[in-house]
């Protein structure tokens, strides 16, 4: 190492130690609490669909046994909530302040307020496209593109051997949120190699199951023929289920539905014949959040991206598995 070299690890490290020593959350004249327990200020997008009530949960219990304070925060699924929560755990002066944002774009400004504060921010779940890697410590998710890929590389197998066109609508996810842009882009890589895939709708359901159901209820009547629905979550499939068979066609059969997820919900309409095929996508951070947490306050190096394991289902694994299914 060359004597500049040495002099910069010097500094990052008393950096870090500085950092950490900001953080401590000890002293009580600032305004701290004086308990010495980990402060934790989290921001969550909202609470639209099973697989955020699973990840709020996991988030919430996690703390209490870890015995982290927790500040919680439900952003209603609107930026401008989050930024206001995340304003405020800076004003409050938390240890680390934790958030799935719910775009992916607009986050600079308050995060490098995060930054002055020396309060380091940990992304959970969903990731932002900022250009300042400084910005967060580290980001704890899924890869979203590869869950999209293998939605469509199940309907490219499911439809191999047929010739005729395959009429594809597509229920999107929030608007500019790292799933829905992710999810689409691996499933449109997955299928674009054959032109007999084709998307014939693509919008937005909010992620809900209400916006879902909706959506689906349009493109039932827009869409001459449908063979399949891809849904960017398990809720939006499960309102779509309700439309379909509301307009008297037999969800699973008449239209084949792809999802993501893989909440207990879905596995039941699965077990059902409802849904043909459902890419996991795990909702329970929690422990992990509160690891890494405890990790960047100690100063501690935390990987910059840990990837969250998952797998698929079909229906025979989904009604295998809904026993033991936690969420
Ligand atoms: O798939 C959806 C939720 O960000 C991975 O958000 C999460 C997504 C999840 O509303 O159900």
């Amino acid at each position: 190492m060359s004597k500049r070299a040495v002099a910069a690890a010097a500094l990052a490290g008393a950096m870090i130690i500085g950092l950490t020593a900001c953080s401590s959350g000890s002293g009580s004249s600032d305004g701290k609490k004086s308990d010495g327990k980990l402060t934790i200020g989290f921001a969550q997008v909202g609470a639209e669909s099973g697989w955020r009530t699973a990840n709020t949960k996991s988030i919430q219990d996690a703390a209490k046994k870890a015995g982290v304070t927790l500040k919680f925060s439900d952003a209603q699924q609107k930026q401008e909530n989050q930024i206001k929560a995340i304003r405020s755990f800076i004003q409050q002066k938390v240890d680390v302040i934790a958030f799935s944002p719910v775009v992916e774009s607009g986050w600079d400004t308050v995060l490098k307020e995060a930054k002055a504060a020396h309060i380091p921010v940990i992304l959970t779940d969903r990731a932002v496209d900022s250009k300042d890697e400084s910005l967060y410590v580290t980001f704890l998710g899924s890869d979203f593109v590869e869950e999209g890929k293998k939605a469509g590389d199940w309907l490219v197998k499911e439809y191999a051997s047929g010739s005729g066109d395959v009429n594809i609508v597509q229920l999107e996810g929030t608007t500019g949120s790292a799933p829905a842009n992710d999810r689409k882009a691996g499933f449109a890589d997955a299928i674009k190699g054959d032109p007999k895939f084709k998307i014939v709708a693509s919008q937005t359901g909010d992620f809900t199951r209400a916006k879902g159901k909706e959506v689906m209820q349009a493109f039932l009547k827009s869409q001459p023929k449908i063979d399949v629905l891809y849904a960017h979550n398990d809720d939006m499939a499960l309102g779509a289920i309700q439309a379909i068979e509301e307009a008297g066609k037999k969800p699973g059969t008449d239209i084949k539905i792809v999802s993501v997820d893989g909440v207990k919900d879905a596995f039941t309409a699965m077990s059902q014949g409802k849904i043909n095929f459902d890419v996991e996508c795990n909702p329970l951070l929690g422990d992990q959040l509160m690891d890494l947490a405890k990790k960047v306050k100690a100063g501690e190096s935390v990987p910059r991206r840990i990837q969250t394991e998952e797998g698929t289902f079909t229906p025979e694994q989904a009604t295998a598995a809904l026993p033991n299914r936690q969420y």
